[in-house]
């Protein structure tokens, strides 16, 4: 494959600062020669700019709305240049609102030309709040409730059209601290979720082979991946850890099952906060769970997915 390293560092959606680090400690972590050597051709964009982190409290339920407005153009115009290229975008962040231009030019993509988008959202948090019901005003709360299309409108137009995605398109995996109003909301919306309870009860297998069940040729899988997924014993450098999250296995399993359905397209790797971490600890991590998604395997697979390019 094609692939398009893409630099994001800025932490403007979040409160707690150092994810503005995370594009470099994922290169020191070797994110483009691990992806070379496994064969892939890979281009790095380099790291986009915009405006620094004021450290300001919020305006009307946002913290830092024109800053995080600014990045995510930056990054849907960068993400929809890489796919226009024939190239699988992949976003270094960066906080998670970079989920807004990243999806939002993968969705437009998707309609341009005419391909189903299914969302991976792999995360500890929800993070569909508004700024109604956001506890903190922190914009990388908010990502999927833009998507969705409640929000400000700067944010939820950047496809083009709003709702950039509908809530069938979206499947969240390792959810474990969600806010009394997303509670609601998820329900409201009828997202596909599967929680820790039920990865617990049901296993990371079943959870994931029902997240991917409808997946077919005509799919365009995207990955967003926020590293606070994975236990914070495991991945210890985020800004917002939970406890009782996937063990590394765990998380590895899943990133293994989205590679085998041969449809990954999109990447986000968000949240790596290198200034909380130790020894670069969670830029390795994320490093080798970008390997599973993109061939890494212990053994030589004996039955390559068909539609693997
Ligand atoms: B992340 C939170 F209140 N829900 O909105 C909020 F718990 O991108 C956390 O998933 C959001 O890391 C975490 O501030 C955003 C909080
Ligand atoms: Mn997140
Ligand atoms: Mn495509
Ligand atoms: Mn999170």
């Amino acid at each position: 494959m094609d692939l398009s390293l893409i630099g994001a560092p800025t932490d403007v959606g979040a409160s707690v600062p150092g994810c503005r680090l995370g594009p470099g400690g994922l290169r020191i972590a070797g994110i483009g020669t691990a992806l070379a050597a496994l064969g892939h051709d890979v281009e790095d964009v380099g790291d986009l700019v915009g405006p620094p982190n004021p450290r300001l409290s919020p305006v009307d339920g946002y913290r830092h709305l024109p800053e995080v407005t600014a990045w995510n153009i930056a990054v849907r115009d960068a993400v929809a240049d890489a796919l226009h290229r024939g190239r699988l975008p992949i976003l270094l962040g960066g906080d998670h609102s970079l989920a807004v231009g990243s999806i939002s030019a993968v969705a437009r993509h998707c309609r341009a030309e005419g391909r189903r988008l299914l969302v991976v959202w792999v995360d500890a948090h929800a993070d569909i709040n508004t700024a109604t019901m956001t506890p903190s005003g922190n914009i990388h709360g908010m990502p999927v409730a833009c998507l969705l299309g409640f929000g400000p409108e700067i944010l939820t137009g950047l496809s083009g059209q709003v709702p950039a995605l509908t809530p069938a398109d979206v499947h969240q995996v390792g959810l474990r601290r969600v806010d009394a109003g997303e509670k609601r909301f998820l329900v409201e919306q009828g997202l596909s979720v599967y929680d820790m309870r039920f990865i617990d009860e049901v296993g990371m297998r079943e959870a994931l082979r029902r997240a991917l069940a409808d997946v077919d040729e005509n799919t365009h899988v995207h990955l967003s991946l926020d590293v606070d997924f994975v236990d914070p014993a495991v991945a210890p450098g985020v800004g917002t850890p939970v406890v009782g999250g996937p063990t590394y296995r765990e998380a590895q399993l899943c990133m293994e099952m989205i590679a085998d359905t041969g449809r990954l397209r999109s990447l986000d790797v968000v949240e790596v906060n290198p200034a909380l971490d130790v020894r670069n600890t969670t830029s390795t991590l994320a490093v080798d769970l970008v390997e599973s998604l993109f061939g890494k395997s212990t053994l030589l697979r004996m039955t390559p997915h068909p539609s693997a390019t």
